[in-house]
């Protein structure tokens, strides 16, 4: 960082911050990770300098004989790890692969089920707000009332009865294992198409701890920066060659320019990473460390969603438990070093911005090494700070802790 201290102490200064913020608290978002430096030197490479409009072998640019490589590496070695036949790791986001992937198999207009966002789905499944919302006819699909997991069988009568050009599959906030070969057997069942966002999965998937969902839809989207742990960023897997030719043409020219070379490169680092055995431990333990967070939680009387999890998150509800509303909960827990985002839990009575419960995800903590008594320890720790949101003492006592825990533990940054 010695050349923006020297150019910009300004902004030098602000990332040192963060970077004393991500070394000083318990990062519990979900959706969050820590990358290798590999990763991170591979983003931050010289390889942002370069347009590479196209393909490999296809571009507008000269120039491209070394990142044509790279994004083929990137693709070969992403193919591998999902076990299927066609990769494009162009897309910048999340957003922008559910947008490929749509306008790959999708008129405007076309009806299409999602779960509800409020029940643990994603903007780009349908929000009205979102361009998926408004592009396509999105029908939301719920969780059951009892089990807070998903209804398969008013899913499966919903589907006859509105007959969807596409089911989605996947979600944000939902801790069980989704069943993609029940989700294929209700798309064929209505002659429907089938995408998966695995997004929040796709390092479980990769380490062989979750069904892989490219085994059953015909078109897959992931970010590639959750328990995947690479850098910001997208794909799009497909089985199906003629979905293949049409996603490479909608991702570029369709709704990108030049692909961001130094992300690509990055992601064929962490795809690198996830291929090596060591990536199945950290996945496994990332599923025992929710786990034990989850028990010590429901131990300590709280409402688990779903009453546990099978993978890397769990949704509290702590309005039940605590009185606390969500909002009110993430912003005390900010308060002792500890990071989490509110959420609202399935059939909510409080808006989405209050909700009454809040996520918790253990990929970010466990690439720093904490393991299942560590967890625990976590959920005591957020139990204290929720139970005696007015006690200053042990507010402060609180956050001793967590810092005592994020220093044995440090980051290589
Ligand atoms: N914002 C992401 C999450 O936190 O789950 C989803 O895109």
């Amino acid at each position: 960082m010695n050349h923006i201290l020297k150019t910009d102490p300004v902004m030098y200064e602000l990332i040192g911050k963060e970077i004393g913020r991500q070394k000083s608290h318990l990062e519990l978002i979900a959706s969050e990770n820590f990358v290798s430096l590999a990763v991170l030197e591979a983003a931050g490479s010289v390889l942002t300098n370069k347009y590479a409009e196209g393909y490999p072998k296809k571009r507008y640019y000269g120039g491209c004989e070394f990142v044509d490589e790279v994004e083929e590496l990137a693709r070969q070695r992403v193919k591998q790890l999902f076990h299927v036949q066609y990769a494009n790791v162009q897309a910048h986001s999340g957003s922008t692969a559910n947008m490929g992937a749509y306008r790959a198999i999708l008129k405007p207009g076309d009806t299409v089920l999602g779960l509800a966002l409020d029940q643990g789905g994603h903007l780009t499944h349908g929000h009205p707000l979102n361009f998926s919302g408004i592009d396509y006819h999105f029908h939301p699909y719920f969780v059951s009332k009892e089990s807070e997991t998903i209804d398969y069988e008013e899913l499966a009568l919903l589907a006859q009865a509105v007959r969807p050009t596409l089911i989605v599959a996947g979600a944000s906030a939902y801790p069980r294992i989704i069943d993609f070969k029940r989700f294929r057997e209700i798309a064929d069942s209505v002659e429907a198409l089938l995408m998966v966002d695995m997004a929040h999965i796709a390092g479980l998937v990769a380490a062989g701890l979750h069904p892989n969902p490219c085994d059953y839809a015909d078109i897959v989207t992931s970010t590639t920066h959750k328990t995947l742990r690479g850098p910001r960023g997208g794909i799009i897997l497909t089985n199906r060659q003629d979905i293949a030719e049409k996603v490479d043409k909608v991702v570029f020219p369709g709704i990108q320019g030049g692909p961001l070379m130094h992300v690509i490169a990055a992601k064929g680092v962490a795809f690198k990473e996830a291929l090596e055995p060591s990536f199945v431990e950290y996945q496994k333990q990332v599923i025992k460390n929710t786990k034990a967070m989850s028990d010590e939680f429901m131990k300590l009387g709280y409402h688990v969603v779903s009453h546990g999890t099978d993978n890397h998150l769990i949704l509290l509800d702590v309005l039940k438990t605590t009185g606390l509303t969500g909002k009110k909960a993430e912003n005390l827990l900010d308060s002792v070093n500890i990071t989490c985002n509110k959420n609202t839990i399935p059939y909510d009575t409080q808006k989405p911005f209050i909700a009454s419960g809040i996520r918790l995800g253990s990929p970010a903590m466990t690439s720093r090494g904490l393991v299942e008594t560590d967890f625990t320890t976590i959920a005591q720790l957020i139990d204290r700070a929720l139970k005696n949101p007015n006690n200053i003492d042990e507010l402060a006592s609180v956050k001793a802790e967590v810092i005592a825990l994020t220093d044995r533990y440090p980051l290589p940054y």
